[in-house]
């Protein structure tokens, strides 16, 4: 094969750019809910604590997510008559995974992880508080027009380029990714400060999107 027939879906790698002062380290759900025994466990979850505790301070910049939903959150199977977790539901904003319920406000299960060791981080942004939408992005909302104030945050502190980690990589880290690089910031994710789900090829789907947009795909040897 020619070079001159590269796959677009594969970019080549791209050099990672060290973090510097405009850069930020996004630490999406480490929360127990999404660890071992949590009530929606993503399988080895809390593998990503030590990794995140070590590229830590490298980062200025910090800025943590919380998945917190209400008791009763549309994204429950438990609120759905006959549905089962893992299958969907139409909701007014679309196609919605049915999840167990997880992350309720002021339990455990919604508590960022006591191990996670980022003393500098300036920000914790809540996100799925609205009763009858999820969130899995740290920008938007399921609905696709909900703003979390992230984004206003970011820049007005002249935060141009994101490095992702954390819980889960199919689902909150790669929508938090994606609006990351749709509104403009140079997006990273750290694969192996991630842990995913991993639902019916979700994880593939989750990557194969991710590069499509231009999103960097690193590991967390390459911070320096
Ligand atoms: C998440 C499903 C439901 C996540 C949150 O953090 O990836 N996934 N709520
Ligand atoms: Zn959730």
């Amino acid at each position: 094969m020619s070079a001159s027939t590269a796959d677009p879906a594969s970019p080549p790698p791209r050099t990672v750019p060290p973090p510097d002062e405009r850069s930020a380290l996004v630490v999406v759900d480490v929360q127990y809910g999404f660890c071992t025994g949590g009530h929606l466990a993503v399988p080895d979850g809390e593998a990503v604590v030590p990794v995140i505790n070590r590229i830590g301070p490298a980062f200025v910049n910090v800025v943590l997510t919380q998945d917190w939903h209400p008791a009763g959150h549309a994204s429950f199977a438990s609120s759905h008559a006959g549905r089962q977790p893992f299958q969907t539901a139409e909701l007014g904003y679309g196609t919605q995974v049915l999840w167990p319920d997880h992350c309720v406000q002021g339990t455990h299960d919604a508590a960022l992880h006591a191990d996670l060791d980022l003393p500098q981080a300036q920000l914790i942004v809540r996100k799925g508080f609205h009763p009858g939408v999820d969130s899995y992005s740290a920008f938007q909302e399921a609905d696709r027009r909900t703003p979390t104030g992230l984004d206003g945050y970011l820049k007005q502190r002249g935060i141009t380029r994101l490095y992702v980690c954390g819980l889960a990589t199919d689902f909150c880290v790669a929508w938090t990714a994606l609006d990351a690089q749709r509104l403009g910031y140079d997006t990273w994710v750290i694969e192996d400060a991630t842990r995913a789900i991993d639902l019916d090829g979700s994880l593939a789907n989750a990557w194969e999107t991710m590069a499509a947009q231009g999103i960097g795909r690193m590991q967390s040897s390459e911070l320096a």
